[in-house]
């Protein structure tokens, strides 16, 4: 089979968020890129995740160049509600901090870049098979094959930026004496369902409750996210639409279970929850941005978060090289980009083990069930306590 050679600057693996935010970005800076993605523009639509942004976030999209839907249809939220023992205790992001979160999801972020990306007249290759990258050490000449359609490519790059998600083929590619692996994994996962019902409430509500943690979350005025901590021998198919609303309102307060719309799923899957981070991010010429670095468990809604700042960092990186012929900012990307992370990891882990039930034989046990009733009580009756979760939530500066 003959192979068709193609030329690029930067050449992209992955279409989720990081990787097509870094195309928009690196085109609108006259960088010319390529991306590469194993699935089909459907299946990356069909991943229902996300739903917070955080200001960074919203900033880098509108450098992008794809705010506009986002600031017309998003919901900026300035509060959220954690409930304990029964009780609803809102937490004021606004006032603890003068900034606030936009409640737009995933899905619609990822169908505005890939539209600008058709619009920019820069290359994605989706359904791309067999992808793997070689030679991308610093004295290197990188490059990337693929077979599409019966078809063999070779793309030549001057850097690869690794987006490819947390089971891609970049990170993997790396030798084991090149990376620490740093790992958590809990026990238990969330179950999630999205349905076209109004939400229960304006703003986000996260649960701890006996049977287990629950979170109220939304993509829009008519559309609902809801999550209930299960088990992970759980089996998305032995979960039912009526048993997971059950199951939801016994772990709401009655008053909130009154108000609960609920309806027929879009979609339902589990997710196992997990903390990750890879190090360093960055190896000759290949860097890993997002999920392809590190993991954090969703309940403090940063994944999505710090794959955009990963890519604001390598964007400028590789802006600086282009037009200075610079390294330093690459030379600083995994450094720079790792700082943020760790502390959105601590976040993270912090409110995970905070607001779920750990089971009998985990680490917690009852002793550790007093210190998140206690720790729960003193965030609600102290506002520094609150100003630390409200600073973390809306995001620690880039
Ligand atoms: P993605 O989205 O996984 O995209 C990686 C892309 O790479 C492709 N790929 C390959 N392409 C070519 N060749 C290969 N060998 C390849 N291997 C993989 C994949 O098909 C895919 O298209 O990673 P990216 O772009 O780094 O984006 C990360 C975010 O998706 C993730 O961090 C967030 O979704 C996490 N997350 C949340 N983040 C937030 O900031 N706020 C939230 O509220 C939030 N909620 C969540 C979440 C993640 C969840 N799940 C299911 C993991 C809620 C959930 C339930
Ligand atoms: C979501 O809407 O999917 C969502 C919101 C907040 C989180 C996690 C997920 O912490």
């Amino acid at each position: 089979m003959s192979t068709v050679t193609h030329r690029t600057q930067v050449a992209i693996i992955g279409a989720g968020p990081s990787g097509l935010l870094l195309g928009q970005l690196l085109a609108r800076s006259g960088i010319d890129n390529v991306v590469l993605e194993q699935r089909s523009p459907d299946y990356v639509l069909g991943r229902i995740r996300a739903g917070v942004l955080e200001q960074t976030a919203v900033d880098l999209l509108a450098e992008a160049g794809v705010s506009r839907r986002m600031h017309a249809e998003g919901l900026p939220h300035d509060g959220v509600v954690l409930c304990f023992d029964g009780q609803l205790h809102r937490i004021d992001l606004h006032a603890l901090t003068g900034k606030r979160v936009m409640v737009y999801g995933q899905t619609e972020v990822t169908r505005d870049l890939m539209d600008a990306r058709g619009a920019s007249g820069q290359t994605t290759v989706y359904e791309a098979a067999d992808v793997a990258i070689h030679d991308w050490s610093l004295d290197g000449a990188p490059r990337v094959t693929w077979t599409a359609g019966g078809q063999s490519h070779e793309l030549h790059a001057d850097f690869i930026a690794g987006c490819d998600g947390f089971h891609g083929v970049c990170r993997a590619s790396v030798p084991q004496d090149a990376i620490t692996l740093n790992e958590k994994v809990y026990p238990f996962g969330w179950l999630g369902l999205l349905s076209d019902t109004p939400p229960v409430h304006e703003e986000l509500i996260y649960v701890h409750h006996e049977r287990g943690f629950a979170l109220c979350s939304q993509r829009s005025r008519t559309r609902s996210r809801y999550y209930v901590q299960c088990s992970l021998q759980d089996k998305v198919e032995d979960w039912s639409d009526e048993a997971f609303w059950a199951e939801l309102k016994r772990r709401l307060p009655a008053s909130v279970a009154a108000d609960l719309v609920t309806g027929p799923s879009l979609e339902k899957s589990i997710a196992p929850l997990r903390s990750f981070v890879a190090e360093p991010l960055r190896f000759g010429r290949l860097f890993l941005a997002g999920d392809a670095g590190h993991i954090v468990p969703p309940t403090g809604a940063k994944g999505l978060n710090l794959a955009a700042s990963d890519v604001g960092y390598l964007w400028q990186g590789l802006v600086e090289h282009y037009r200075g012929a610079s390294m330093a900012g690459l030379d600083a990307y995994s450094q720079r980009a790792l700082a943020r992370i760790w502390k959105a990891e601590r976040f993270s882990w912090w409110m995970t083990s905070l607001m779920h039930r750990f089971p009998e034989t985990g680490v917690t046990g009852p002793f550790g069930e007093r210190m998140q009733q206690a720790e729960l009580a003193y965030l609600f009756e102290s506002k520094a306590a609150q100003t630390v979760l409200a600073e973390n939530y809306v995001g620690l500066p880039m």
